[in-house]
């Protein structure tokens, strides 16, 4: 990447959960953005100098300084262009409960999926029962926060939650297709399965999404399957 002239871009990768939180804050507060791709077998002199700490994707660059870390970089940008819709809660109270329910997906959530990705056999029968459990202290976490209507954690427009809901978990079928493995299901957290499926209609997310079969053979490929 030269010089960059755009006033926001995102240093991404296509497949990358974390990358997609952040395109669709951007796509919700409708702020233009150019999007680079990564490769993250051969990293740019971009990605290294403006992440030299973790080397990692998704970082931001806003008039040519960066934010890196997507929970972090949401929130930046739910502050820095604060017109509605705002992505955090107005109330302290419920703004630390969607912090919290954000954090326990990198904390507790994504970890367990890679827990199924490295096993295999009754090992990976044992990591989906785990991160199933996971996944219902999830659901029971914040199911005071569900609109009945829309079934979206902040009313009607896409709130952080939402979307770290989106990007992570909207992706569940090629997830248990490559895995060959069963975990999240309407019987075992039906508010929840609801949740992800109205998210999956949402115009933004359906646009900003990975296509299916591609991330199938990706997540595959990193399997070893
Ligand atoms: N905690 C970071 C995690 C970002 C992350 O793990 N990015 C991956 C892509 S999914 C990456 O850039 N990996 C490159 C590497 O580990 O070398 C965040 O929330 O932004």
């Amino acid at each position: 990447m030269g010089e960059e002239t755009s006033e926001v871009v995102l240093l991404g990768n296509w497949a990358s959960s974390y990358c997609t939180k952040v395109e669709l804050a951007l796509k919700v507060k409708g702020i233009p953005y150019k999007y680079v791709d990564e490769d993250l077998r051969n990293k740019s002199d971009s990605l290294l100098k403006y992440n030299p700490v973790h080397k990692k994707v998704p970082i931001l660059l806003h008039k040519g300084r960066s934010i890196c870390e997507s929970q972090i970089i949401l929130e930046y940008i739910d502050e820095i262009w604060d017109h509605s819709p705002k992505l955090l809660p107005e109330d302290p109270y419920q703004r630390a409960k969607v912090r919290f329910w954000a954090n326990y997906f990198d904390q507790k959530i994504i970890p367990s999926s890679y827990r199924i990705f490295q096993s295999r056999g009754e090992e990976r029968k044992k990591a989906a029962e785990e991160m199933e459990e996971i996944l219902v202290v999830f659901e029971e976490g914040v199911k005071e926060g569900f609109n009945e209507k829309f079934h979206f954690f902040n009313g009607e427009t896409l709130g952080l939650l939402d979307i770290v809901v989106a990007a992570t978990s909207c992706t569940y079928e090629a997830f248990q297709e490559a895995c060959e493995i069963e975990v999240f299901t309407p019987e075992k957290m039906p508010k929840f399965f609801i949740w992800v499926n109205n998210l999956k209609e949402h115009p933004l997310v359906k646009e900003t999404l990975p296509p299916h079969e591609k991330l199938v053979a990706k997540l595959k490929s990193i399997i070893g399957t």
